[in-house]
């Protein structure tokens, strides 16, 4: 199967999920179900539970369990997203080519919707339908948390927020916010089915280390189509303004520079998939992708 293939198979699965995990209730409160059904279940890649989905296959856990912590963490990454377009963030009217959940709805209910995504993504992980073993359903809530505060992605969007008032940044820095604001929640959903499977030590790091590789080269990717791409989707200034006071590879050393570390962290991601049989050959051809993806 090819990786587009593949990858919309997981997304139409995993949509199901979440559709089945949102319903909206009676009373005023359906108002912030509403948003976050806006928010979470309009269009994306859904390339996080894909990821959840494939490492899971790799240690044969049962599909309705990663569908769930695929579902999870999409919520997590969607709460991100509609807290980032505020305008005490980056301000964004727009998300994947339709209004933003504030600009939909309003910024208090964009703020409610985000804050129930994320607190709603461990309530998933925690129901004893993600996992029989309360021990696994820690460790996935535990690596959720990780990856997703101050030592990830909030954190790495703090120093990202910081570095925007600065002139000037190098590489190291802009290394470590990026693998922290993105890659750790990319990295969570490569482990996550080493966690459910109970893998041993060297098949979780082999699939960590994979994580961290290819979720810096998905950033450079977004950090190129940012340049490349389509304002009237994003709302957003492209060529190379995109990239002037943004704390980007792309800014520190060039197009082509960051196109070619992109594609060195691709084949470094792919070799740590060595560890596993065939049966990683899908992952592995996920992290070209990456770097070739259009949107
Ligand atoms: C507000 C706590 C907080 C964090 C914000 C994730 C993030 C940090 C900001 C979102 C904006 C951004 C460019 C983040 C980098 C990660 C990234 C490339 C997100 C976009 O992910 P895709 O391409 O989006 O998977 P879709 O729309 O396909 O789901």
């Amino acid at each position: 199967m090819t990786v587009k293939a593949a990858m919309a198979e997981a997304a139409e699965a995993v949509l199901e999920v979440m559709d089945r995990l949102l319903p909206i209730p009676d009373g005023p409160e359906a108002r912030v179900v509403e948003a976050m059904r806006y928010s979470s279940l309009g269009s994306g890649k859904r390339f996080r539970p894909f990821l959840v989905l494939e490492s899971a296959r790799l240690f044969a856990v049962n599909r309705a369990c990663a569908l769930r912590v695929g579902a999870a963490v999409e919520f997590l990454h969607s709460y991100s997203l509609i807290h980032d377009d505020l305008p005490a963030m980056d301000d964004s009217d727009l998300r994947r080519g339709r209004p933003s959940c504030h600009k939909q709805f309003d910024e208090a209910t964009a703020v409610l919707a985000g804050d129930a995504l994320l607190t709603y993504a461990f309530e998933v992980l925690a129901n004893e339908a993600t996992h029989a073993d309360p021990r696994v359903r820690a460790e996935l809530v535990l690596a959720l948390a990780r990856a997703s505060g101050t030592q990830g992605m909030v954190g790495g969007q703090m120093i990202d927020l910081l570095a925007e008032q600065q002139s000037e940044f190098d590489h190291a820095h802009v290394t470590r916010l990026q693998r922290m604001k993105t890659a750790e929640l990319i990295c969570f959903s490569c482990e996550a089915g080493a966690i459910l499977g109970k893998g041993g030590p060297a098949a979780r790091y082999a699939l960590r280390s994979y994580g961290q590789e290819m979720g810096l080269a998905f950033q450079i990717a977004d950090d190129l189509l940012d340049i490349e791409g389509d304002s009237a989707e994003t709302g957003k200034p492209t060529g190379l303004d995109a990239a002037a006071g943004k704390a980007t590879l792309v800014a520190v050393q060039g197009v082509e520079s960051a196109r070619a570390h992109a594609s060195m962290l691709v084949e470094q991601a792919a070799r740590h998939l060595d560890f596993f049989d065939e049966k990683a050959d899908l992952l592995k051809s996920v992290a070209r992708f990456v770097i070739d993806r259009r949107s």
